[in-house]
This record gives structure tokens, sequence and C-alpha cells, in this order.
């Protein structure tokens, strides 16, 4: 019985000490978010990306994901946009000065890439 009553008051002090780590964790997520929400970052209106002269389009249903990536090395991020439905990545070509040149599917070795998709 008195080892049973040891070790309710060792398993009460562990409950105590982990309740306040979560207290304290909590606490800190809430202050970081609060600082998080009170410093927001600023953006600039957007703006339609165009590529060869015309506006750069995803394919339905979207899922598009674009992203920047300097794929042919040359020291200007490229744009990525991929498609949903077959899997495929197209590329367009950052020229400089705000420029992209019109798409083309990124390839490997020669063949048009896919990326499975899960569904
Ligand atoms: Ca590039």
């Amino acid at each position: 019985m008195v080892a049973r009553r040891a070790l309710s008051a060792s398993n009460f002090n562990h409950f105590r000490k982990g309740r306040a780590m979560r207290m304290l964790s909590l606490s800190t997520l809430l202050v970081s978010c609060g600082l998080a929400v009170g410093s927001a970052a600023e953006f600039e209106p957007p703006v339609r990306l165009q590529a060869d002269g015309l506006p750069i389009r995803v394919e339905s249903p979207g899922y598009a994901a674009p992203c920047w990536a300097d794929v042919d090395g040359d020291g200007k991020k490229d744009l990525l946009v991929g498609q949903f439905s077959g899997g495929k990545i197209r590329v367009y070509k950052n020229l400089g000065d705000g420029k992209l040149a019109g798409g083309n599917w990124l390839k490997a070795e020669g063949t048009v890439a896919e990326v499975p998709g899960v569904w």
C-alpha cells in the first residue's frame, strides 16, 4: 500500500511536470503566433504572369503547385507549373527582366517527364 501511494505521488508529480511543460509549450506557441500575426508580411498586389506575351494558365482541375527553380543552370529561376491530370510539369524559362519564354514540358532523357498521381 505504501509503495502504491509512493508510485501515485510520483505519477502525480510526473503528470504535473508534463502538464506544466504542455502549458509552457502552448504559451510559447500562442506568443509566437501572436508575434507572427502582429508583424504580418505585406504583399504586393497580385499580377498575372505571362509567358511569350500570353497569360500563364493551368489545366483543370488545378493543383498546379507552381514553383521557381533554376532548371537549366543559367542562374535565373525558371517557373515550373504542374499538370495534375497527366503528372507533367511545364517549364517557363526565365529570360530576365521579368520575362518568361513560352512553356515546354519538362523532359528527362528526351522524353516528357511524368510524375504519377495518386488518384
Ligand atoms: Ca534558369
